[in-house]
């Protein structure tokens, strides 16, 4: 309650980490001890995580809600299936916004591949200016898995030729990298219903939006870890789908709902 207090009279800006799961349970004690470290030195921000999971079959949703019992900083929002990366986001995205009062989410993933040491970096610049805060693998310093097969290599650095050549985000290193900040007053410019991509197209997708929509954009070095537990959920179709939005962002906009419309 003490705190709670201290909170509301300094008035702390709220920053929301929304982390996507499915099938994590074994990746969740280390993420939030990781992050809980990596947060305690931040003044300015009151440092919340928001975990988003699709009833993951393997109890990963009971294990977040039973540390949420004794952990105020975490909370769980559990959807009753598996609908991709991109909606799960979106519904983060708008609890933060409309339940947590969030200035600032950040998008991570649970599998512990973005550091969360990183935390403090992106907020610093997100208090330069900042709009949207990119943790880049493709700008000095940052890196991907040497021991990523040639495959793996190759979907990720195509990916982001197609995002910034054939959709034409070219000024962006890392489109597709989906450790970001961003801040919520450019989120609520959105309709993030129209978003419309499962995979991890949707991170391509977002940030054109927010592009669209005037956010300052700036990267950040991520060295990329590879995950140790659990699987990837990385599909042939969430290439599909890449590919083909893409060609979609290239085109004239021809539905106004790609554009502004607030409607969280
Ligand atoms: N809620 C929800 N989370 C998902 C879904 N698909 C993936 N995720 C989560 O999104 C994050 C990224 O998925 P990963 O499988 O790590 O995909 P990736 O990082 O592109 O692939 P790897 O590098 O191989 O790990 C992880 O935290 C997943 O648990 C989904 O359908 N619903
Ligand atoms: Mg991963």
């Amino acid at each position: 309650l003490l705190q709670n207090i201290f909170i509301f009279i300094i008035n702390m800006q709220k920053a929301v980490i929304v982390i996507p799961t499915y099938n994590e349970r074994e990746n969740i004690i280390e993420l939030i001890t990781t992050i809980h470290s990596a947060v305690k030195d931040v003044k300015d921000y009151e440092v919340k995580m928001l975990f988003v999971d699709d009833s993951s079959p393997d109890g990963t949703g009971e294990l977040i809600a039973a540390i949420a019992k004794h952990d105020d900083a975490v909370k769980l929002l559990s959807r009753n299936s598996k609908e991709g990366l991109g909606k799960a986001y979106v519904a983060g995205f708008k609890y933060a916004i409309n339940n947590m009062y969030a200035e600032v989410v950040f998008e991570m993933d649970a599998d512990l591949s973005h550091d969360p040491a990183l935390i403090p970096l992106f907020l610093e610049e997100i208090n330069d200016g900042s709009d949207f805060v990119i943790g880049s693998r493709y700008i000095n310093g940052g890196s991907i898995p040497e021991k990523w097969t040639t495959f793996r290599k190759l979907n990720s650095k195509v990916a982001n030729i197609f995002a910034r050549y054939v959709a034409g985000l070219s000024d962006v290193r890392d489109c597709t990298s989906g450790y970001r900040a961003i801040h919520t007053a450019i989120l609520k410019r959105l309709n993030l219903n129209a978003l419309g991509a499962k995979g991890y197209a949707f991170q391509m997708n977002l940030l054109y939006a927010c592009l669209l929509n005037g956010a300052r954009v700036s990267e950040i070095p991520l060295k990329f870890v590879d995950r140790v537990n659990g699987k990837s959920k990385l599909r042939f179709v969430d290439i599909q789908e890449f590919v083909v939005n893409a060609i979609k962002l290239r085109m004239p906009v021809r539905e106004p709902s790609r554009r502004l419309v607030l409607d969280i």
